[in-house]
């Protein structure tokens, strides 16, 4: 019998009313569960939000500074635990152990960002028009936050919602994926541990309708913050309108690179190997277009091709093993489907294209590193989010062709050029309609310190980390202060 898993409301481990649960398996060998989680209904929810509510008034007065310290011990926990918080990771996602060490670092970078953040949460002093009237504006927490997080980085992506929520003096309520239940529990474990007050981080686990929706339509619920498919991101969007409610949108990408042909071919070849197959291309980062100028697009396809067939796919335990499986059949599923629609489509398959075959590939999820040439920029597999390791190659032959390839897409998140032109890589900054633009590196490694998101289909305009993450968590209040005595008139005296 495998581990059971509780919710964690009000500073207290327990079962949810179903009385149910679900497993967690690993998706590199389906006969491995990893522990059952409780499958939470509305009742739950309103249990946890009522929790964050009641915890409100309290931590919204403690001081920032007080607050930041119990990040900064999160992040010395997170820190000493990594290696074991990794490892979860990898058995309950697939991604490669460096890679989940990643996913841990992320956080633990984001603690501490958020901490130093307590002892800033900055807000203006401006002039005002009159003498004796004093004039500033100060930052105020939204109060209670939905955190409902994505599967691909089980702790990252946590993190980046609540410790900037937290450091804000919001209260919390989070749900994190059904693929990636146990990150979370560790994750909220390591905060308990750090001496945040009971009720001001609640963990409610289960599916999307039968938790996520009574959590986004809660009444008491001031802010949703979603990361996840595009799909659900419009679903939540349009219950937080009628609730009137503010919320906030990381969705899908199509990124891409380009290579000029003036760019050094091993690092671009690198660059782009680490951006399409690393995580196993389920990364709303991931490269999934490579846009090559003809010239050196033969040279290019050659090495990209020999480096993608010798991929070493397999079990993300295994310290060789550079890429593991996709997160669940469903999802294995759906990147079959679109490589049958870029075969129909004429794309031409230079590697990859299927299931991973033979007996240690049997039990897990896994799927061939995919390249496909001769891609059109209109063709399906070039316009929709695969997330998986399926990646176009595009020719162009002008650095304006390339940014109108890149530029033609529904989404913007991330974007990149090799080149080894100052010219061409500041008119591609310029020019290239994404919210993160790497110039000779890959779509893939923003760092928590920077805005993170994108344009268009990818978001709904808010960012997420850097000095700006703490905005959509926090409501701006503008202060004047008349010590002159008597009734003074704006705009009139
Ligand atoms: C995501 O793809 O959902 O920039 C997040 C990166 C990571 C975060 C990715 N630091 O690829």
């Amino acid at each position: 019998m495998s581990k059971v898993y509780k919710n964690y409301i009000n500073g207290k481990w327990q079962v949810s009313n179903s009385e149910e649960t679900f497993e967690n398996i690993n998706p590199s060998n389906t006969k491995q569960v990893i522990g059952r989680f409780q499958k939470s209904n509305q009742i739950d929810i309103n249990k946890a939000v009522a929790a964050a509510k009641n915890a409100q008034i309290k931590w919204r007065n403690t001081p920032a500074p007080k607050r930041g310290e119990m990040l900064f011990r999160a992040g010395e926990l997170l820190l000493k635990n990594k290696d074991s918080l990794a490892r979860d990771m990898t058995m309950e996602m697939g991604k490669v152990f460096k890679e989940t060490g990643g996913d841990v670092q992320e956080g633990i970078d984001m603690a501490y960002y958020a901490a130093g953040e307590g002892r800033r949460l900055m807000g203006e002093t401006v002039p005002s028009e009159m003498t004796n009237k004093f004039c500033m504006s100060v930052r105020m927490p939204v109060g209670i936050v939905a955190a409902i997080t994505p599967w691909n980085f089980p702790m990252a992506i946590p993190t980046w919602k609540l410790f900037p929520a937290l450091i804000a003096g919001n209260t919390v309520v989070l749900k994190p994926a059904s693929d990636t239940p146990l990150s979370a529990v560790n994750l909220v474990k390591i905060l308990e541990k750090a001496g945040f007050p009971a009720g001001v981080i609640n963990l409610v686990t289960g599916t999307g309708e039968e938790t996520g929706r009574p959590l986004i339509d809660h009444p008491n619920v001031n802010l949703v913050s979603f990361t996840g498919s595009t799909n659900t991101g419009s679903f939540v969007a349009e219950h937080c309108a009628k609730g009137m409610k503010k919320f906030s949108l990381e969705m899908g990408g199509k990124n891409a690179v380009v290579v000029m042909d003036d760019a050094d071919l091993n690092s671009a070849v690198e660059g782009v190997l680490w951006g399409a197959f690393g995580t196993t291309g389920q990364r709303c980062t991931a490269c999934s277009r490579v846009i090559v100028h003809e010239k050196v697009i033969k040279k290019f396809n050659d090495l990209l091709v020999a480096k993608a067939s010798g991929l070493r796919v397999g079990d993300g335990l295994n310290g060789k093993i550079e890429m593991g499986p996709l997160i669940n059949e469903s999802q294995r599923q759906k990147v079959k489907k679109y490589v049958d629609i870029g075969i129909h489509e004429g794309a031409k398959l230079l590697t990859g294209g299927d299931y991973c075959h033979g007996k240690s590939f049997q039990n897990g999820f896994f799927f061939q590193p995919t390249v496909f040439g001769d891609v059109s920029p209109k063709m399906r597999i070039a316009q929709e989010e695969i997330f998986g390791p399926v990646l176009s190659v595009i020719p162009c032959n002008s650095l304006e062709q390339a940014v109108s390839i890149v530029n033609d897409s529904k989404f913007g998140l991330s974007s990149a050029i090799y080149t080894q032109d100052v010219n061409r890589a500041f008119k591609a900054i310029e020019t290239l309609d994404t919210g993160i633009t790497y110039i000779n590196s890959s779509t893939i490694g923003a760092e928590i310190q920077l805005p993170f998101g994108g344009t268009k289909g990818t978001g709904n305009g808010h960012r997420e980390a850097g000095s700006v993450g703490i905005d959509v968590f926090t409501e701006w209040k503008s202060v004047y202060v008349d010590y002159s005595g008597k009734l003074q008139k704006a705009q009139i005296d």
